[in-house]
């Protein structure tokens, strides 16, 4: 077999976790070091051959990694952590603003086309799986309406956007769609949704001991991108509360276009059903990384998104298996 593809993570908090176990699950990849802001040493690897490294040494695995997983959050990890690591290796990294993704494709492009590397961008789920095949449904039936639905599940990006708070100390958001709409879509009507009728966003916040809960919740609610356009509710629970009642992270959705050829009805749908959100993310970025290590060899440099690579990229079988087997 060919040398293995060599990863580094760049943070530990639930996404980065679930590619530890997600590279394990590939014959071709090899985890070398996980980076961290925190202490190294406080960091529980369980991987005698995986380092713990601080955030700032980076830089001395230039030769030791062929793409990097960045598994920070979207709210003020990646903007800056992408760009930054986009100068020096291959990354792949899950940004999920949606309404941000066109400045932050220009930044990392910017660097990663100077520095000749591949930094493929926003992947996951949704943004991610979803995408391509809101994509697809529209190039197939062009004459339709798409519609994205999420949950009952918890977002990955709302919670850490949550979390970062004055005066949260943890917490999670529950995205709930709306049953009625998701009907409506169903019927084949294509009906005109508002974002407010598709889905409710739900919270259960630990505040700070002495926090002002009503500064917290009106801040929530008025958070641009995550929240403003909703109807958000937000729930005070205790640590203990939260440990018990929602250390779980299910989550899916599924993306449906509804449309007519001629005088006929067709109906496009892809559903998720993932008990653990962040294991599952993990798993589509880990896939991509052989997709980026590709690229970079072909010297395809540049900010890219799942729009720019093929499926076989992303693949551990070879074309010729690919063809056999799966076509
Ligand atoms: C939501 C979705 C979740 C997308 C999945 C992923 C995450 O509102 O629940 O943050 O968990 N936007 N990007």
């Amino acid at each position: 077999m060919a040398d293995k593809i060599r990863l580094g993570i760049v943070g530990y908090g639930n996404l980065g976790k679930g590619a530890v176990k997600a590279i394990k699950e590939t014959p071709d990849m090899e985890l070398v070091a996980v980076f961290t802001r925190r202490e190294p040493e406080s960091l529980t690897l369980n991987e005698p051959s995986v380092k713990a490294v601080h955030i700032s040494d980076a830089i001395n695995f230039k030769d030791e990694i062929d793409v990097m997983l960045l598994c920070g959050g979207s709210a003020t990890d990646l903007p800056e952590q992408t760009p930054h690591f986009a100068s020096m290796f291959n990354t792949v990294d899950s940004f999920d603003t949606h309404a941000k993704i066109p400045e932050f494709y220009q930044s990392v492009d910017e660097v990663a086309s100077k520095s000749n590397t591949t930094a493929i961008i926003s992947v996951g789920w949704d943004p991610g799986l979803f995408s391509i095949n809101r994509v697809m449904a529209d190039a197939i039936i062009p004459n339709g309406e798409n519609y994205t639905f999420w949950g009952k599940g918890l977002s990955q990006g709302h919670s850490d956007a949550v979390r970062r708070v004055n005066g949260v100390k943890n917490g999670v958001q529950y995205t709930i769609p709306s049953e009625k709409a998701i009907e409506k879509v169903r019927s084949g009507e294509n009906p005109k949704l508002e974002t407010a009728e598709k889905h409710r966003r739900v919270c259960y916040i630990v505040a700070e001991e002495g926090a002002d809960t009503a500064a917290i919740e009106n801040e929530i609610k008025t958070m641009p991108n995550y929240f403003a356009d909703y109807e958000t509710e937000v729930n005070f629970i205790t640590d203990e509360e939260l440990q018990r009642d929602h250390s779980k992270a299910p989550h899916g959705g599924f993306v449906i276009r509804g449309g007519n050829t001629g005088d006929n009805k067709q109906i496009y749908e892809f559903s998720l059903k993932l008990d653990s959100n962040p294991e599952f993310t993990a798993s589509v970025l880990v896939a991509y990384a052989r997709a980026a290590h590709r690229l970079s060899q072909e010297k395809q440099y540049g900010a890219k998104t799942v729009y720019d690579v093929a499926p076989a990229y992303i693949s551990p079988r070879s074309q010729e298996d690919l063809r056999r087997d799966y076509l």
